[in-house]
This record gives C-alpha cells, structure tokens and sequence, in this order.
C-alpha cells in the first residue's frame, strides 16, 4: 500500500497565541471584526461542505466546470511533475488535475497542504490509495505563513483552488501572492480560482441562502468562540446578514445583534457590549474582474498564461508562471 508521508511545521501553540491576539483586537475595534478562520471547526466544516451543495452556492459547481474545460490544457502547459495545492479540502477538483496530469505523464508527487492536520491525514490516505504510483507528501501548515516549507526540485504547479484567496483582505493577498512567487523557480506554475463579480442579487443569494445554512455556517462561529475562548455569545440573538460593499467588491458575512447583549470572553478578559443592530464582521469573500486577476498576479512578478471560465462566466482559474 502507497503510504503518504505527513510533515507538520504549524506550531498550534503559536497559531493560537496569534489568532487570539488578533480575536480580543478585533472584537474591540470600533468596528467589530474576526477572521474568517474561525468559521472552520469541525461544524463549521461539515456547514461549507453542506453550502457547497446549495443551489444558490455556484461557485463550487462553476469552479469544477471551469476546470473540466481546462485541466488537460493545463496538463499539457505545465508538464509538471508535481502538483502541490493548498487549502487541499477539495478533493473532487484535485482529481480532476491529477488525472490530466497523470495521463500527460510528467505527474509523479503529489503535495497536499492544509492548516488542519485532520483534513490533511484524510485526503492524502485516500488519494495515496487510488493513485498507487504517486507520492504523497502532505504539509501542515499555514498557507499565510509556511510557503518556504514547499519541498522543491522538480517542476511543480501550485494551485490555489475554490476561490479562498477572496478571503484575505487585498494588502495580505499581495503579500501572499508575493510569497508564492518567492516559493517557484521561474519556469513553475501558480494555478489560482477566483470568484467573479457578477449581479447582486445573484451573489447575495450565494452567501444568504434559503434554507438558513449559511446563516447556520456564520452564527456556528459564536459557538466556536464559547467553546475556545470561553466566552457565552447566545448564538440565537444574532442574525446571519450577507451584504455586498460594491465599492470594494466583496462580500461581507456579518452578524447582527437582535438587542443589547452582553457577552463575556474570559478567555481574552474582555467584556463585550453589543448595541442592538451592532455588526460583527466574520468574513469577507472577495470578487474579481479578469483584468484586475491578471493586474494582481503581475505586480507579485507572474505572468498570465491563460485564463479559463466556467461557461456561464461565474468563475475564472488562472494559470500563470513564475
Ligand atoms: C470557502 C472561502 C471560498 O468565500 O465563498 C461560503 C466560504 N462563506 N459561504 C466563500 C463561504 C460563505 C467560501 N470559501
């Protein structure tokens, strides 16, 4: 049997340490934020598996549909024999580029990276059994903060599916594009997934759906910060509120009180009080234009290469070198 190799270089500690930090500044600030990295617990991540099969949640399906019309030109392009990917939770779309590049030929390790050690064991034990030829050398780590962890040699693509880089805000999405570039020898790849901008109304359906699962995904963060920082947030006194900033295209999951509360957070000595209608920022998804991807990828020193889209135009992967 094929076994994967697993090297951890997060220090949970560490990680803690800042993520709390950055908590107890956030729920202070005159407007009240908290990072998006706090929405993925075990629930929460059961929840975005549960969005990504929503009707109103296209940009999974459009993601793969993008991919499906690109992967073997990818293959063909990159003649990689190594396809690293981050934030590697997707195996479905993995596989898609595993097996263009395994039929093109050059494919022969495989590099999985995840801040979640748990997510990480289990993708890289099932891709390492139903590709018995390949190596699978999985990486714990943050994507923000680990890049130079990267094994080198040969020639690989990095790919940074699903959309996540709209989570950062757009100085950290520089500097994180900066970084990769520092990672690849120029010849290598960097394949990235990116959100479109596209209607209102068609995006605020996306991230406030029908059936309440993300409103459930975005309150499950109250229950997140009650149980790490013991804090006694009621979950239920705030509502789920998707708004779409048009000025800075992104959209912005926030929770609203539904009265004065309260909250204590012993764990950061802080007390919180909460004015009726008062927002607490969780997330912002941001959305691009085709030519702002390409502006954003060159000032980090690529070079676009091709740009593909699902046939509805939702949602672009990018492929460009270093
Ligand atoms: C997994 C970060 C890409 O921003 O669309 C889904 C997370 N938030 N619904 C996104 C999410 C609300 C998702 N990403």
């Amino acid at each position: 049997m094929n076994a994967a190799r697993i090297d951890v270089h997060l220090d949970e500690a560490a990680a803690g340490r800042s993520l709390r930090a950055e908590a107890a500044a956030g729920l202070t600030a005159a407007r009240r934020t908290l990072s998006s990295m706090w929405l993925y617990d075990a629930r929460g991540s059961e929840l975005f598996e549960a969005i990504t099969r929503l009707p109103e949640y296209y940009p999974t399906r459009a993601e793969r549909a993008a991919l499906n019309r690109a992967a073997v030109d990818i293959a063909e392009i990159v003649e990689a024999d190594t396809l690293i990917e981050l934030g590697s939770g997707a195996a479905e779309k993995t596989r898609l580029l595993l097996d263009a590049m395994g039929k093109q030929g050059a494919l022969r390790r495989f590099v999985p990276f995840d801040v979640s050690a748990a997510a990480l064991r289990g993708s890289a034990a099932d891709i390492a059994a139903d590709y018995p030829d390949l190596e699978v050398h999985g990486i714990v780590g943050d994507f923000t903060r680990h890049l130079h962890t990267l094994p080198g040699g040969g020639r690989r693509l990095l790919a940074f599916l699903g959309g996540t880089i709209g989570n950062l805000l757009p100085a950290e999405r520089a500097a994180f594009l900066a970084e990769a570039r520092q990672a690849l020898q120029p010849g290598e790849w960097l394949l990235l997934g990116t959100d479109l901008v596209k209607p209102e109304a068609t995006l605020i359906a996306a991230y406030d759906d029908a059936q309440g699962v993300t409103a459930e995904f975005n309150r499950n963060v109250l229950r997140v910060l009650n149980r790490e920082l013991a804090a006694d947030f009621d979950p239920e006194r705030f509502q789920h509120v998707a708004h779409w900033d048009a000025e800075a295209e992104w959209i912005e999951m926030r929770l609203r009180a539904k009265s004065a509360s309260r909250v204590r957070i012993a764990a950061l000595g802080l007390t919180v009080d909460f004015a009726e209608g008062e927002e607490l920022r969780t997330e912002v998804s941001a959305k691009f234009r085709p030519e702002t991807v390409t502006a954003e990828l060159g000032a980090a020193g690529f070079r676009l290469h091709r740009q593909w889209t699902d046939p509805d135009g939702l949602f672009a992967v990018s492929l460009a070198e270093a």
